[in-house]
């Protein structure tokens, strides 16, 4: 069938990239490399997706239909795509309009969205193998081998037995459904607190970030100022300290939960120092040489935007910024400048590093 070889390849092909590009927005380096190429790698995915979305929807029922006389294993492939298709399809929907839902359902699916893919990777690997060079796994005759179709489908009858065998099956499995729900709260019993709560994913644009020694970083304070100042590591604990607990966003979809911040406020920090703003706008500069971002003055001196040095009671990760991060409480995490050593008064607004490549709101609040 010259129209199903057609639409298999296509498929194929489509996935495939999907999984490769998925795959590189997953890890850190790649994301990374993508980046300074300057490809938009989440909009290449999106973009494939939807064609992908569109071929199923076109072929689905029709192959379908093919499939119900073929071997237990087509129609597993078959089922096994269905699932996996919409299993991506619903979370990846969410996690690009995650604004529209609670963060709970949101980092559930991009748990989801993940794990999918992991399981699927292996399944791929087995069916291509067969395709590319005829290597066929060494299933049983009962799973590969034809099926006759059940007389009720292949005659179009259905009698009274076929309709009480079906009624049967489908009080089973909903109990063997309703079973397997109590069973899930003693899977996911074991750190099931830090899976609800989400967890950080490393971001970073550059393909290394600065790994400081406590007594290498500064961060300076400067441009439209009464004056300037920088200070160094050993000074952060001499002025006065905030804690929150707050969650933190990344547009991306992902989110953490109750993470205790500790830092100083910008606000008390410019105060301490005597330094008084004279203009509209400051951007915050990364030591990583590539990020930054910017925000209305009043934004960081009256939001009470913070300059963390601790993350729930741990002082902060390299990865994660040591040894300090600027964090904006009701601002995406993309606002959240890591490494962070010059915030910079300025009479024009910078254009941040994310809006410029990505597209993202200025301005980034929740
Ligand atoms: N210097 C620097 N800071 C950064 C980024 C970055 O790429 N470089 N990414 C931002 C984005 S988009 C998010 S969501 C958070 C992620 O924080 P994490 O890497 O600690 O998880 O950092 C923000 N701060
Ligand atoms: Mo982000």
């Amino acid at each position: 069938m010259r129209w199903l070889t057609r639409v298999h390849l296509i498929h194929g092909v489509l996935l495939v990239l999907l999984l490769v590009t998925g795959l590189c927005l997953y890890m850190t380096t790649t994301r990374t490399w993508f980046n300074q190429l300057g490809v938009p790698l989440v909009s290449v995915h999106v973009t494939i997706a939807v064609l992908y979305i569109g071929v199923v929807c076109y072929s689905i029922l029709r192959v379908g239909r093919y499939l119900l006389k073929k071997p237990r294993a087509s129609k597993f492939n078959f089922w096994l795509h269905t699932i996996f298709f919409f299993l991506w399809a619903v979370s990846g929907a969410m996690m690009y309009w995650q604004a529209y839902f609670p963060v709970t359902l949101r980092n559930g699916a991009v748990v989801i969205h993940d794990w999918t893919t992991f399981l699927y990777i292996p399944w791929l690997l087995v069916h291509s193998l067969g395709h590319l060079y005829s290597w066929k796994a060494p299933w049983p005759d009962w799973w590969t081998k034809h099926v006759a179709l059940p007389p009720a489908i292949a005659e179009n009858k259905f009698e009274r037995r076929d309709f009480l065998k079906l009624s049967g099956l489908t009080v089973l499995f909903l109990m063997i459904g309703s079973w397997l729900k109590w069973l899930t709260p003693v899977l996911s019993a074991v750190d099931s607190e830090n899976r609800r709560r989400g967890y950080f994913r490393i971001y970073n644009v550059t393909n290394d970030y600065p790994r400081y020694q406590p007594g290498e970083w500064s961060l300076t304070i400067d441009g439209l100022t009464n004056k300037s100042e920088t200070i160094t590591y050993y000074d952060l604990p001499r002025f006065p300290a905030t804690t929150i607990v707050d969650d933190f966003h990344c547009v991306t979809g992902w989110s953490v939960r109750h993470v205790e911040m500790k830092g100083v406020k910008v606000k008390d920090l410019m105060t301490q120092l005597g330094i008084e703003a004279q203009s509209d706008y400051v951007t915050a500069y990364s030591g990583d040489g590539m990020y930054f971002d910017s925000f209305l003055t009043t934004q960081l001196l009256d939001e009470e935007a913070l300059l963390v040095y601790e993350l729930d009671g741990e002082q902060l990760k390299q990865a994660m910024g040591f040894p300090c991060r600027l964090y904006h409480p009701d601002m995406y995490g993309y606002k959240s400048v890591k490494w962070v050593n010059r915030l910079e008064f300025t009479e024009k607004r910078e254009i941040g590093y994310w809006q410029q490549s990505g597209g993202y709101d200025l301005n980034g609040y929740l």
